[in-house]
């Protein structure tokens, strides 16, 4: 799937270099500019995309664009997701234009901002949006959990532009958005891998309690080898099929008693594979048995020092009760954001393949099943229109292998 087509070997410097051109290099034999041309296939999940990759300072520019997009909720968005992920996917750094020739989903702006970096070290519709005032409002008031794009907008053009500002605002927040600004501070900082290890260990210790013999599985982010993510996730499942139902209440029970949830809400598995055929329902992700909450890690000995926004907190003496802890307050637990979801055993890999991401290699994942399979993907299911059937799976080898996609490890799906 990757060609790099050739290069000597200080890369970089030129134009993409022909067989004629190659020869000639090789009778002067001299150091020469060198042409590195690499072709990518068209669809994310058709490419190796490695967590550490030589592109950041690109991508990054495209990943602000591609917020500014979804902040004012044009497609312009998974525009700039995709060209990003190019980028991610490229085994080398680009330093000229000449190293896009070839590459799929590159269009005319992003080509002009790549270009523009490239030339002056900085995008102006990049620092542009950094620094505009509707940005930095729309990623504050998103960033509050339970608050997305249309209400944010809303806010900001009321002239609301912190959470400091909604709480303050009168406004009528439902229950989620309450937690989301109380924790506001602990919510928007990463969670590591040890955080998450040490809330993978609570779970287990809750699933086993309430049926033993059930399996929890640590997937999303930290399944594709991040060492920090924005929350944990978690799918739990149960060897004999069945006995997973009914579990989440009686875990979340289990949690609540011993005051692990500052947050919980639940919803129902809302999956029937019978009745539904092969409609793609408009959000796949929302069909199991699922739990969305905050959790009370305990974090003995922590201080200002191992966590660091205490210090920032305290300089803002006069804030108001966005954040969680008060001046002076201790800071010996932290709020932490869990999804748990419980998957039935046969639509176990599904579940797996669907929560581990990236979110743009889910997307094209679905893609490529619908537009070149004429087959619907969901996280319980693959169903094959042509044969008007299920294909059944039971790793996420073998729905790689009906996708005929090669399989992609975990940890090569950051697309
Ligand atoms: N997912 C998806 N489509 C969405 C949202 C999520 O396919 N609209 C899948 C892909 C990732 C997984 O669910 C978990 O979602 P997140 O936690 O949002 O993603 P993440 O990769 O775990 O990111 P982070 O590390 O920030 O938590
Ligand atoms: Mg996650």
């Amino acid at each position: 799937q990757l060609d790099i087509s050739w290069y000597t070997e200080s890369m970089g410097m030129g134009r993409p270099v022909d067989i004629q051109d190659r020869h000639q290099l090789q009778v002067r034999a001299e150091p020469r500019p060198i042409a590195m041309v690499t072709t990518l296939n068209g669809y994310a999940c058709q490419r190796r995309t490695p967590l550490q990759h030589h592109n950041a300072v690109l991508t990054d520019a495209l990943l602000v664009l591609a917020e500014k997009a979804e902040f004012s909720e044009n497609e312009g968005r998974s525009v700039a997701l995709r060209a990003a992920s190019v980028l991610k996917a490229l085994p080398h750094t680009v330093i000229n234009m000449e190293n896009l020739q070839g590459l799929p989903c590159l269009g005319e702006h992003s080509q002009r901002v790549i270009k523009e970096i490239l030339e002056d070290g900085k995008s102006r519709e990049v620092e542009a949006a950094l620094h505009s005032e509707q940005y930095q409002a729309m990623k504050a008031l998103t960033g509050i959990f339970g608050v997305g794009v249309k209400t944010a907008d809303r806010w900001f053009r009321e002239g609301l532009r912190h959470p400091s500002d909604v709480a303050s605002s009168g406004h009528r927040l439902n229950h989620t958005q309450q937690a989301g600004i109380q924790h506001y501070d602990d919510l928007n900082m990463p969670v590591t891998k040890a955080e998450a290890d040490a809330i993978g260990q609570i779970v287990k210790e809750a699933v086993q309690a309430v049926l033993p013999g059930a399996e929890i599985i640590l997937t999303g982010g930290f399944r594709r080898g991040k060492p920090t993510g924005h929350d944990v996730d978690f799918l739990i499942t149960h060897p004999e099929e069945g006995k997973e139902e009914g579990l989440m209440p009686k875990v979340v029970s289990w949690l609540e008693a011993r005051g692990l949830l500052l947050y919980q809400k639940t919803n129902r598995n809302s999956y029937l594979e019978a009745t539904e055929g092969s409609a793609r329902p408009p959000n796949n992700m929302d069909r199991f048995e699922r739990s969305f909450s905050i959790f009370r890690l305990d974090m003995p000995g922590a201080g200002p020092e191992r966590h660091p926004q205490a210090a920032l907190l305290e300089q803002a003496q006069d804030d108001s009760s966005v954040g969680g802890r008060r001046v002076g307050e201790s800071w010996d637990w932290k709020a932490v954001r869990v999804d748990l979801v419980v998957t039935p055993f046969s639509q176990f890999a599904f579940a797996l393949l669907g929560w581990t991401g990236s979110q743009l290699f889910e997307r094209e994942l679905r893609r490529w099943a619908g537009q070149e399979k004429h087959m619907s993907l969901s996280s319980h299911a693959l169903y094959d229109s042509k044969q008007k059937r299920y294909l059944r799976a039971s790793c996420e080898e073998e729905i790689f292998a009906h996708l005929g996609l090669e399989f992609i490890p975990p940890c090569e799906r950051n697309a």
